[in-house]
């Protein structure tokens, strides 16, 4: 069975990030990225998934929380790209609900090949835990881009929005754990053959 690792390094004038994303791991996630939610989301992500992730940034903070969330999602998403390699025999798509206690999030992903994202939260605070409310959508956009696959998330209750966020990332981590599940074969699920 061949390993399914990555590793990116990926350096801007505004952020330096490291990414390292073994996709048959157990879960183990080292983030420290230096927003405090933010690594709360990203270690939900790769928990539920089941990915082993170290993912560490210093990102211009002095400025916002912008080109930090952005530019790990990308660099999360890259990993996860170059890990899945010509995307043969797995899954291809994934679909969950994931409660956390009142809220309930709905992802349905597709490893397409195609970036795409409809992103629903109805996040209403400013922000939570040092990171912009407007970024979580952001940070799964940025995520789905780089990454080539098509995602819908939707938050369809939830009165609290940290809840509200939590649920969306794990719904899109058990979704992801099944659409990179290895289906047995070695054909990329694909009618046009490549992904
Ligand atoms: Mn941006």
């Amino acid at each position: 069975m061949t390993a399914r690792r990555s590793e990116i390094n990926r350096t801007t004038k505004e952020t330096a990030v490291v990414c390292r994303l073994d996709l048959d791991g157990v879960g183990n996630a080292q983030i420290a990225v230096g927003i405090g939610f933010l690594n709360h989301l990203f270690e939900t992500l790769a928990r539920f998934a089941r990915f082993d992730v170290t993912l560490e940034c210093r990102g211009d903070l002095a400025v916002d929380d912008h080109h930090t969330a952005e530019d790990c999602a990308l660099a999360l998403g890259a990993a996860l790209d170059q890990a899945l390699g010509e995307r043969r025999g797995i899954a291809r798509f994934g679909s969950m609900h994931a409660p956390m206690d009142e809220a309930l999030a709905r992802a349905a992903l597709d490893l397409s090949g195609r970036p795409f994202a409809a992103i629903d939260l109805g996040l209403k605070r400013e922000s939570i835990g040092g990171l912009a409310c407007e970024n979580v959508a952001h940070v799964l956009r940025s995520f789905a881009t780089a990454a080539r696959l098509t995602l819908h998330v939707d938050v369809l209750r939830g009165e609290n929005d940290h809840h509200r966020a939590e649920a969306a990332f794990k719904a899109v981590a058990l979704a992801l754990r099944q659409a990179v599940a290895r289906d047995g074969g070695d054909e990329v699920p694909s009618a046009k053959g490549v992904l």
